[in-house]
């Protein structure tokens, strides 16, 4: 399998409870290491053009609404498989759905302030590096 980076983000409710450092060492349990990382104020165009996607879903204003409240962590994560492996460590959406020892079971408040953020394709995670790093930031 080969080497693959993906994209994180530690959401408000995570920050917010001075969460980053637990979370980061769940990735780096899991063998992901983190090769960028930078807080920022997501503004409110920034929150609505990442979750574009999601733009006709009813949860949508409140979505960006929750990720403009407060400050987040954007981070590239490499290591095998990193796509996938991320998505396992988060673990599901709704924290009641969530294995044990995941991020979102450990740490989510709800279904939407669930902690983290993670790239669902590598395809996906390639654009959503590129909104928030230059090729210079990534230090593997
Ligand atoms: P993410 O994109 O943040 O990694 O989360 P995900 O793939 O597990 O879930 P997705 O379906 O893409 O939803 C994006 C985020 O929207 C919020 N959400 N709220 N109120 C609701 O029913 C609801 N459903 C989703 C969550 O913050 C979710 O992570
Ligand atoms: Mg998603």
């Amino acid at each position: 399998m080969a080497t693959e980076r993906t994209f994180s983000i530690i959401k408000p409710d995570a920050t917010r409870r001075n969460l980053t450092g637990k979370i980061n060492a769940k990735f780096e349990e899991a063998g992901l290491r983190i090769v960028a990382q930078k807080r920022l104020w997501m503004t409110r165009e920034q929150a609505e053009t990442f979750y574009g996607v999601h733009r006709e879903r009813g949860f949508f204003n409140d979505l960006v609404a929750f990720m403009t409240s407060g400050p987040v962590v954007v981070q590239v994560l490499e290591g095998e498989n990193a796509v996938a492996r991320n998505r396992e460590i988060m673990g599901a959406t709704n924290p009641a759905n969530a294995e044990p020892g995941t991020i979102r079971k450990e740490f989510a408040e709800s279904i939407e302030a669930n902690s983290v953020h993670g790239s669902d394709s590598p395809e996906n995670a390639a654009t959503e590096i590129a909104y928030f790093f230059a090729g210079t930031d990534l230090v593997g």
